[in-house]
């Protein structure tokens, strides 16, 4: 019987270490809560096949404070700590992963630092991740490693432990060669090759994986075809597999009866003003600053809506403390008071604005109210706040507004689909979406949620996996040959 070590940067909980005493919750976001749902539906992936599950990833508490304690109770929830000190956490955390990557990855050219000591640290704590791998994991052993924090993981398991099977899925957008080749050299070979060590290497659609093989086949001359990389002996299988939701949770969700009190209880006090909803990670990839403007626009040019809708527009912090992250939400904050100051009325304010998290039961009372979602990331992997809203929609209303350049984009066609910087084609979208009537709205939703109810995140899941299976024996035969 095979292990199935599930490998990400952070374990999906939040760990506090407060005086003497250690408290373990739940931790929230898109990677952790999709990856437990597949877990949870495949009963910790017994149902495909594996007799023990491992998760191997960063507590969160910084290596100097992670005492045996902590690990010792993570280790009975079956997650494995790998120790990140302070420094670690500056260099490769917010250095390579969020000033290198994550920019250059979204096509922010201009955003991406290249740093010597940034690509150090990345290398040694992609080494640290991996021997925490080869120590749990025996040969056979299924490995799947997560996202754009562990990309030479597969090529280093690869050399230290050949016998297990290694996926990789990365949950951000693959950039176009071109894009990519901004990249220092030898760093663009060593990441591609990091990749290459996996059996499958998983992306959310096939333009990522196109702007990967066309990389692959520039910077490495390896042969690619469809689906295909043929490294010496070995075949690297690579394609789309596209991330989603518990779309049952999320339909399932006005029937809870605490969304379902918070969901009166707002249609009562928005008196009947139509709302416009969206919530992000606050990011310069999500498009906050020109969706205001766009809706600043909107509400300027058809001053008919004015006093009967409002934006509500939810920014949850996150990466407080990296100067283009504070940067920017000063930046939100001056214009939505300048908007409101300019626009509001006693008795109407133009954008409500709230810049925290906010508790899941809110969020779903805010899915199933809201008559518009206005989602205009300028780049997003998939974005599932987009998938979440049109699954809650079981009074089959409501409108998606949806950038052409998120992932999910190519998945939920029957939204209205905007290109994030046409400030004209938003502010259309929004009027349209505002006066829809319902049957075609219906309409729309339904086709959407037969798309989600169907590729769920168990599909994904289990899709991956039966692929990686296929794509291991495919390279354990050919080395036996
Ligand atoms: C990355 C990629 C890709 C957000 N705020 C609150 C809250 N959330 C939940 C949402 C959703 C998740 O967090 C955000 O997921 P997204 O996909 O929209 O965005 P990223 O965090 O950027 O995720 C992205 C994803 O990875 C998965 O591969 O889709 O493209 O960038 O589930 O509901 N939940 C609650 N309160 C909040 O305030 N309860």
């Amino acid at each position: 019987m095979a292990k199935l070590v599930i490998v990400s940067n952070r374990l999906p909980v939040a760990v506090s270490v407060r005086g003497g005493s250690v408290e373990i919750r739940e931790a929230v976001g898109g990677l952790a809560t999709a990856i437990k749902s597949f877990l949870a539906a495949t009963e910790s992936g017994k149902t495909l096949g594996f007799d023990e599950l491992v998760w191997v990833g960063w507590s969160g508490v910084k290596a100097e404070q992670e005492t045996e304690e902590v690990r010792a109770k993570l280790r009975e929830m079956g997650l494995l700590t790998v120790p990140l000190t302070g420094e670690e956490f500056q260099l490769f955390y917010e250095g390579f992963c969020n000033s290198t990557l994550w920019p250059l990855f979204h096509s922010f050219t201009v955003y991406t630092v290249f740093e010597a000591k940034f690509w150090e640290s990345y290398l040694q704590v992609n080494h640290k991740y991996a021997e925490a791998v080869s120590a749990v994991a025996r040969p056979g052993d299924f490995v799947w490693v997560h996202d754009y924090h562990l990309m030479l993981v597969p090529g280093m398991l690869r050399e230290q432990a050949p016998e297990l099977a290694v996926g990789f899925f990365l949950h951000i957008p693959f950039p176009p060669a071109e894009v990519y080749q901004l990249m220092p050299p030898p760093w663009r070979t060593a990441l591609l090759d990091g990749l290459l060590g996996a059996d499958l290497v998983g992306f959310h659609i096939h333009e990522y994986v196109n702007n990967f093989l066309r990389s692959v086949s520039k910077f490495l001359g390896y042969r690619t075809e469809a689906g295909m990389v043929y490294a010496g002996r070995r075949k690297i299988r690579v394609g789309a597999f596209p991330i989603s939701i518990d779309f049952d949770f999320f339909h399932n969700s006005s029937e809870v009866p605490e969304v379902e009190r918070q969901i009166e209880e707002l249609r009562q006090r928005l008196r009947g003003l139509k709302i416009v909803f969206s919530i992000d990670r606050l990011d310069y990839t999500k498009g906050v600053i020109n969706r205001i403007h766009a809706w600043e626009r909107f509400l300027k040019e058809r001053p008919g809506w004015r006093g009967r809708a409002t934006f509500i527009l939810v920014v949850v912090p996150s990466r407080t403390g990296v100067p283009q992250y504070e940067a920017m939400k000063r930046e939100i904050e001056r214009e939505v008071g300048r908007i409101n100051g300019e626009l509001g009325e006693v008795d109407w304010v133009p954008i409500v604005y709230i810049s925290r998290y906010i508790p899941t039961t809110t969020l779903l009372a805010l899915y199933n109210i809201a008559d518009v979602a206005l989602i205009t990331p300028l780049k997003d992997g998939m974005n599932l706040v987009a998938k979440e809203y049109v699954a809650s929609r079981r009074d089959c209303r409501g409108v998606l507004i949806l950038s052409e350049t998120a992932g999910a984009a190519h998945e939920l066609v029957q939204a209205l689909v905007v290109n994030p910087n046409d400030e004209s084609g938003i502010v259309n979208a929004i009027e349209r979406a505002l006066s829809m009537d319902p049957e075609e709205q219906c309409r729309r939703i339904k086709s959407m949620q037969e798309r989600i109810r169907q590729h769920n995140v168990v599909k994904w899941g289990v899709d991956f996996i039966h692929a990686l299976a296929l794509a291991y024996n495919d390279n354990l035969m050919s080395a036996a040959t």
